[in-house]
Parts: structure tokens; sequence; C-alpha cells
């Protein structure tokens, strides 16, 4: 039986999305509108919330991405993406999974600002600009990490790539990424990947939260 994933385009849900494809797995994509199908009876009986993503395996339902993204390498993974308990990188791989929420929150609050609270002058000017330095600040750890090294771990791609990787995709909406040069070049490097492309939305898609170039807040 395929998995069955509940996804927006651009939402959280892409990590889940993008890892699924980096195994390979069989999938059952279902594509919610955001804030809409969401918040159906039916879907708040997978997430209580009405969030994405939400994964369902068999009889196992999940949502929170770092979870689902722990679930799929240790059930799945060959070795290749994950770092099982015991291995010297394991630490490593949980803090940089972890960390991408903490990116992300950031994202998400100037996603609120700029897009899902309508009336500007409801908007925060105070919440806008801390939230960019906010967002700022994470990515310089990334900046100054990348500091001689392709990917997140030494031993190279994993998943907390994916994990971080769309904490940029979207991060990157929000302040421009140009500025840091490990960062830009690890972004790309990452973006090139078949699944990362396979993750993104199709020509013309409906319901995309984001529909700007940017949304860069004048610092
Ligand atoms: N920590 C959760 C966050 C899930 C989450 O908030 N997802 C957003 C999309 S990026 C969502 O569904 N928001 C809809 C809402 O807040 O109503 C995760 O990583 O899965």
């Amino acid at each position: 039986m395929s998995l069955k994933l509940f996804h927006c385009h651009e939402a959280r849900s892409m990590r889940s999305l993008w890892l699924i494809h980096e195994l390979n797995l069989e999938l059952d994509l279902i594509t919610l509108s955001f804030g809409g199908s969401t918040r159906s009876e039916q879907y708040l009986a997978c997430h209580p919330l009405g969030r994405v993503p939400c994964l369902v395996d068999g009889d196992l339902t999940l949502f929170e991405s770092g979870a689902i993204t722990e679930y799929l390498c240790e059930t799945y993974d060959n070795g290749e993406l994950w770092r099982a308990p015991g291995h010297s990188e394991r630490a490593q791989w949980l803090q940089w999974l972890h960390y991408a929420e903490t990116m992300t929150v950031h994202a998400a609050s100037l996603t609120q600002q700029a897009i899902a609270i309508f009336e500007p002058q409801l908007r925060s000017v105070t919440v806008q600009k801390l939230e960019t330095r906010r967002l700022q600040k994470a990515i310089e750890v990334i900046e100054t990490h990348l500091s001689g090294r392709d990917y997140l771990l030494e031993s190279g791609f994993s998943a907390v790539d994916v994990g971080i990787g769309y904490s940029l995709h979207v991060g990157r909406l929000f302040t421009d990424i140009s500025i840091y040069p490990n960062v830009c070049a690890y972004y790309q490097r990452l973006s090139k990947r078949e699944a990362f492309l396979k993750s993104l939305p199709e020509e013309g898609a409906k319901d995309r939260i984001y529909t700007q170039e940017n949304y860069w807040y004048p610092q």
C-alpha cells in the first residue's frame, strides 16, 4: 500500500514530499487548499489543527514535518539520508532536523504578516522588522556552518538538507540570501535536485501561498 501525504503547495509539507521523492517511494498525494479544505471535518480527523503535512502509512497517521522525516528515514531509508542512533553524526543530524523549524517559524510569522493578514492596517511593522532580523540571524548560522562544506553534515547530503533546504526556499522570499555566498551556493545546489523540482507546484497551479517574487521588508 502506498503512502498518503496531505500537502499544500509551498507549505512545510513540501519537506515530506521532497523527502518521499528522494526516497523514491510510491505516493498518493492529496493537495489541499491552504486554509480551505485543510479545515474540513474529514481532514481535521487526520490533523486536529488542520495543518500540513500529515502522512498516512497503513494504520499510522502522523503529523509534524520533523517527526515525518524521522519516521520515513527510520522506516524506508537504506542508510543514505538518515543518521541512525549510534552513528557518529547522529547528534548533528538531530540538531539540524530541529533547527529547520527554528528557521521556518520566522518565515511563517512573516507569511502571516505579509499574506494571511489581509488588511494592511492590521499588520505590524515591529513584528515584520523583528522577524526579518531573526530570520537573517538564523540564516547567518547556516552561512558560517557551511564554510568549507557542501552540505550540513561532513559525510554529505542527508534528510536534514531537505528540512533546511525548505526553510531557505521560503526564507529567501522574506530576505535577500544573495548576500550569504555559502547559503546561496547551497540553496542553488539543493534546488537543482530532481526530488526538489518534483516537490514544487506545477506550472499555473492554483492555491499557491506565495504569488510574488519576494516579500522583502525594507530594513
Ligand atoms: N511544526 C509543524 C508546523 C505545521 C504548520 O504550521 N504548517 C502550516 C503550513 S507551513 C499550516 O498548515 N498552516 C495552516 C494554519 O496554520 O492554519 C510542522 O513542521 O509540521
